[in-house]
């Protein structure tokens, strides 16, 4: 498929740190149906619109794309399709962060609550301020507990396997200290658990992949409880605590009575950013997490792609992790 020149306007925010690119025109024309139907139509056939959007020379590894689309019901603000580098995320929460603030700068919403469909269910957003959100999340809970994984270069990893809207292994603690020098470290680290899980054929449900892993251990800010390295699909590592990987710690200290409903959670990034949580409960089994967090506009820009432009579709090295 030939790539489009239309130009592609975009509003770049960053959510304690991790970037948001919200595609406000320019974008594919994905139709109607469910968001899941335009998932598909949006990767089958408009996968070169992604990789323009998020791959260099016009983005990065670390950042989230959240393409804005009409809503299929008029009670909701906005639908919204998340991508990275690699594919698709099945919900972001600091992209939902990111997407409330963006659509209070350009004067779509106003403080309060709004519903944004996402292809696994719709989110509340509440704009407490102007760059200040509370997010309820889809349902989250936890799927296996302490699994236990022999990895040759770390030894012996324990963790959980939750869905906070993405899936996750949750490993207790982390085979490194929780510092920003020893990001390389962890980023291979991550890959070896999520190298074992697949070897071991450990899933979430339905045999979904466990693409995104977490390292905790000690807060280093005073009134955290916990420090956290997220590492995504593509190899990034998130910049803020992770707004479906807090769901899912939620759903495990709920799972084992760490902590009660109501009852704070702050949760540090590697960078020191935090994002306050906490859930009330579903049902049996699945808590409804809330997350709150600060995001801020950093840019508006116009992608241009000119005729003759080798990397009009991005730069792309290969499967990504
Ligand atoms: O905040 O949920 C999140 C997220 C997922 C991937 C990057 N950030």
């Amino acid at each position: 498929m030939s790539i489009s020149s239309a130009p592609i306007r975009v509003v770049d925010s960053h959510t304690e740190g991790e970037p948001t690119r919200v595609v406000i025109a320019g974008g594919p024309d994905l139709g109607t149906g469910s968001l899941q139907d335009r998932l598909r139509r949006f990767r089958d056939d408009f996968d070169s619109f992604r990789r323009t959007v998020i791959l260099e020379p016009r983005g990065s590894e670390a950042l989230v794309g959240a393409l804005l689309c009409p809503p299929e019901q008029p009670s909701s603000a906005a639908a919204v399709i998340f991508f990275n580098n690699t594919g698709y995320l099945s919900m972001c929460g600091h992209g939902t962060i990111g997407l409330a603030v963006t659509l209070f700068h350009l004067g779509l919403i106003g403080l309060g609550v709004h519903r944004i469909e996402t292809p696994v269910g719709i989110v509340a957003v509440d704009l407490l301020a102007p760059n200040t959100v509370a997010i309820e999340n889809v349902p989250s809970y936890l799927h296996l507990s302490e699994v236990e994984l022999e990895i040759d270069t770390l030894g012996l990893i324990v963790g959980d396997v939750a869905w906070g809207g993405n899936w996750f292994f949750l490993a207790r603690s982390s085979p490194f200290p929780l510092v920003a020098g020893n990001i390389p470290r962890l980023t291979a680290a991550a890959l070896a658990v999520r190298g074992e899980l697949r070897r071991r054929g450990i899933t979430g449900a339905d045999g979904a992949e466990i693409d995104h892993v977490e390292f905790f251990g000690p807060a280093q800010g005073a009134g955290a409880n916990s420090r956290n390295f997220v590492h995504c699909p593509g190899g990034a590592y998130d910049r803020s605590p992770c707004g479906t990987g807090t769901s899912a710690k939620l759903a495990c200290l709920a799972a084992s009575g760490r902590l009660r409903p109501g009852e704070p959670w702050v949760q540090e990034s590697i960078i020191g950013s935090r994002f306050t949580a906490h859930y009330s409960v579903a049902s049996a089994a699945t808590v409804i997490p809330t997350i709150v967090g600060n995001a801020y506009i950093c840019g508006e820009t116009v992608l241009v792609r000119q005729a003759g432009d080798p990397f009009a579709a991005g730069i792309l090295l290969g499967p990504m992790p």
